[in-house]
């Protein structure tokens, strides 16, 4: 790709494509059963052909995620969280714990959860509570985790935890949690606005004791693991967005043309045009932040920036274009029998997990007005 130009797909690329679209027409968009979508292979898209994944490079897992957006942002929530589980896992975890845990995910039809976030720490990832306390040759795990997808049906959990309570970002440590370990609960399943397709979950660990090897990475260096696993499936769910948000242009721009008001399809009416041309420039040009971001990881660079612009930008897109096709749709709009309503509480919660809109702002303003030179954990230089 040249500097700043959007990248061509390749025969390849494209044929993933397409094959994502006709599943998610097939599959996603009429039923949501996710046994029948993981025998598709769309489970564990970024894990190496040496743990038994396809592989795929980071743009055409975007792909996959937008066509999985369009047809519903709840299932491909689903599918997509094994990458969000096995990314630290990929970045730091001994050859020993990839083999087993990421091999669990490819025999298998398994899932897997990320668990980061706390009652009290969301966007403040360091205040979490949750510890790890080293005994002997293990780990000693208590604390809970909320707003955990695929929470309830996990076969384990990349946990994040304090090792040194008193060092703030510098003593959370990340480790790989088997579900079936005593003192490991499912709590509460939630009930959302939106994305109901996809379970989410609170998770408790209570004295739960695992092997040492189980760390990933290095002791106090989970921040950081944590922080670059976003840099890599942050362009996924902004490409879940931009689905979301092709979805609500496509039926608003078709509706406009079928419904006639004061004589002629509202498509004819100005005021209905620029709502339409918006959505459309808004959809194409978060695309593109998409594609970019996802092939400057291709290319073995550091994301952060471009990540979180294509977050943010596709994220706030979703809202704005799914509030607007509401607005097209007029009083059938609201009416659930119609498609929009539930693409716009789809959407809201795109503004809201992994990094909510303010917090992709606060990292692209840190990286615009100050950038830094960010030390990575040398077991992810690979
Ligand atoms: N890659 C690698 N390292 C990074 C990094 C990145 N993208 N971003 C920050 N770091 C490093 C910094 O270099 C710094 O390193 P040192 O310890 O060597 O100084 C360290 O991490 C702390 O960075 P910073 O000072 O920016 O941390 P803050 O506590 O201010 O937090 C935010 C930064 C707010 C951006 C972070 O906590 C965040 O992303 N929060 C949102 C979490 C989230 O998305 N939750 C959703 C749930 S996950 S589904």
């Amino acid at each position: 790709m040249i500097d700043g130009m959007p990248p061509q797909l390749t025969d390849t690329q494209r044929e993933v494509q397409a094959l994502a679209r006709e599943i998610a027409e097939r599959e996603v968009a009429p039923r949501a059963a996710i046994a029948a979508l993981a025998e598709t292979g769309l489970l564990g898209l970024t894990i190496p052909e040496e743990y038994g994944g396809p592989g795929l490079d980071y743009l055409s897992g975007c792909l996959i995620e937008e066509e999985l957006g369009w047809g519903c942002s709840g299932i491909g929530t689903s599918l997509m969280c094994n990458g969000l589980a096995t990314a630290p896992v990929l970045l730091g975890a001994s050859d020993e714990v990839k083999k087993e845990f990421l091999g669990r995910l490819t025999e298998e039809p398994k899932l897997a959860s990320f668990c980061l976030t706390e009652p009290d720490a969301g966007s403040d990832v360091s205040g979490m509570r949750t510890t790890a306390v080293k005994k002997g040759d293990s780990y000693v795990i208590n604390g809970t985790k909320c707003f955990i997808t695929n929470g309830s049906h996990a076969d384990w959990y990349t946990v994040y935890a304090k090792t040194d309570k008193e060092a703030g970002h510098r003593g959370i440590s990340a480790f790989v949690v088997p579900r079936e370990l005593d003192g490991v609960t499912v709590d509460k399943k939630e009930d959302k606005l939106g994305q109901r397709a996809s379970d989410t979950a609170m998770i408790s660990f209570s004295d739960v004791e695992i092997p040492a090897g189980y760390l990933i990475g290095e002791e106090n260096k989970g921040f950081k693991l944590a922080m670059m696993t976003l840099d890599r499936t942050r362009p996924g769910v902004a490409a879940m967005a931009v689905g979301i948000a092709n979805a609500a242009f496509e039926f608003a721009r078709d509706y406009a043309k079928e419904r006639v008001q004061f004589g002629v399809p509202i498509a004819m009416h100005q005021a209905i045009q620029f709502m339409i041309a918006d959505m459309a420039t808004k959809v194409e040009a978060s695309r593109l932040l998409v594609w970019k971001s996802a092939v400057e990881l291709d290319q073995g660079k550091r994301n952060t920036l471009i990540s979180s612009h294509a977050k943010r930008f596709a994220a706030d897109t979703a809202m704005e274009v799914t509030v607007d096709a509401v607005q097209v749709y007029g009083g059938y709009g609201f009416i659930k029998e119609y498609p929009v309503e539930k693409l716009m509480r789809d959407a809201k919660i795109m503004q809201l997990y992994e990094g909510t809109s303010q917090i992709q702002r606060l990292v692209i303003a840190r990286e615009v007005l100050m950038p830094r030179r960010v030390e990575e954990p040398a077991a992810a230089a690979a």
